[in-house]
């Protein structure tokens, strides 16, 4: 299904929502100037910033008619502002300063679709939230992702890199160490920082961490060059999105399955990766999203690599957070298929491209 023609609500809400994040705030403040007192100056920036993300996020789930992604955002937002002492309360001030603020002061013939959207949005502050680590001692490998996690929190990056090669001496296999370890503890690492349990300075030192174990496992699995002509995957973030870690998983995935890939990371521009698609004869193409306001760059970058006789051929999966909150939406960015993590990705890969067809 094709998306509307440039100019929608969504569209023109993305191209405005600075400006009208600034009068919100404006108006926010007006409403409650003991806000000052409460989070100084500072305050301001951050609820500046916050309806900045409202904005995007709202347009984002209009555009893509998606409204679980926007309820999605509010459960989210409203875990976030919790561990800054920002109340239920306070976010239905500033929901509804958003609301008075659109109503005034933006203008579009589909400006209901927005409006509906966002009172959803404001139903969805009082929806009781069940929040729990994503660590259980009963999930495979459970206990050993719980040790990981704790060596990473106490800054024992070596102590971590040993219990990973334990598990492979017992012949653990790497698969499983990527999806019920590397996967799950970066999730909770997410989400303790969400309930500021951990500060931007571990979440980063955590995930450093894993990246350069990732990169030490190499020599256990990967294979010299084989020969003949294997399905061969390029694999990217889209536009600027800066989480690379699952797209790498993924890659690393395909890899072990006897696929040749080339994976581009994060920050590739769109003319880049087409031309990879080119140069490297590519049968697939993997497109990783995470951040929800990104979403409609993938629907960009897929309508370009369809758009040229060079590329129109090739598969397009995608992936990533929003995919996984709306597991319909693979579809109206016009993707050839969606999988929820790399071991599903595998077997989608082998419906669309059966390793025969190449031979
Ligand atoms: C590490 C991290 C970062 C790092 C990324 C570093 C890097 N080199 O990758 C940095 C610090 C850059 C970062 C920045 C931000 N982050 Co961040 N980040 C994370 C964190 C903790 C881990 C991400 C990760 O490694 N996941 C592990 C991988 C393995 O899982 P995955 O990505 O889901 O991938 C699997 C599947 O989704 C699927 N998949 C993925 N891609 C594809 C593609 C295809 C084709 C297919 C088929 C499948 C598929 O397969 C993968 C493997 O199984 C997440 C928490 C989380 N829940 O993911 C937050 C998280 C994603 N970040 C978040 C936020 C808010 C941000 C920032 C806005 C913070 C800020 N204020 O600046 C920025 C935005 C940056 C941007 N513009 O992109 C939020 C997003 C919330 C939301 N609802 O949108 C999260 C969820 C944290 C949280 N709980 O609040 N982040």
């Amino acid at each position: 299904m094709a998306l509307q023609e440039k100019g929608t609500a969504g569209e023109q809400l993305i191209i405005e929502a600075d400006r009208l994040a600034e009068q919100v705030t404006h108006m926010q403040y007006l409403k409650q100037p003991d806000l000052y007192q409460r989070f100084g100056a500072k305050g301001r920036e951050r609820t500046k910033q916050d309806s900045l993300y409202s904005l995007s996020y709202l347009a984002e789930s209009v555009l893509m008619k998606s409204p679980a992604l926007f309820m999605n955002y509010i459960s989210w937002l409203k875990l976030l502002l919790s561990g800054y002492r920002v109340t239920e309360e306070d976010l239905i001030v500033n929901l509804i300063a958003i609301k008075k603020v659109l109503l005034d002061h933006f203008e579009h013939n589909d400006k209901s679709e927005v409006m509906n959207y966002l009172e959803m949005g404001i139903d969805h502050v009082r929806t009781e939230e069940l929040q729990t680590s994503y660590i259980t001692v009963d999930s495979p490998l459970g206990t050993e992702a719980g040790e990981y996690l704790e060596y990473l929190l106490q800054a024992d990056r070596k102590q971590a890199y040993t219990l990973i090669l334990t598990l492979l001496d017992q012949e653990t296999s790497i698969k499983d160490i990527y999806i019920h370890i590397f996967q799950k503890v970066q999730y909770e690492i997410g989400r303790l920082w969400q309930i500021s349990r951990i500060n931007v300075a571990q979440e980063h030192y955590c995930t450093a961490a894993t990246q350069s174990i990732i990169s030490r496992l190499y020599p256990y699995w990967l294979q010299a060059e084989g020969t003949g002509r294997s399905r061969r995957l390029v694999s990217a973030c889209v536009g600027n999105e800066q989480h690379e870690i699952g797209i790498r998983m993924l890659t690393d995935f395909f890899e072990m399955d006897g696929w040749d890939t080339y994976y581009l990371g994060a920050n590739v521009p769109d003319h880049s990766l087409i031309q990879s698609i080119v140069d490297y004869e590519a049968d697939m193409v993997a497109i990783s999203v995470t951040m929800t306001f990104h979403v409609h760059l993938a629907h960009e970058l897929i309508e370009k690599i369809r758009a040229s006789e060079k590329t129109r051929h090739v598969k397009i999966i995608v992936g990533g957070l929003p995919f996984n909150i709306d597991q319909g939406l693979w579809k109206l960015v016009g993707a050839d298929g969606y999988a929820p993590d790399a071991n599903a990705a595998i077997q989608l890969a082998d419906t669309l491209i059966p390793a025969v067809q190449l031979g």
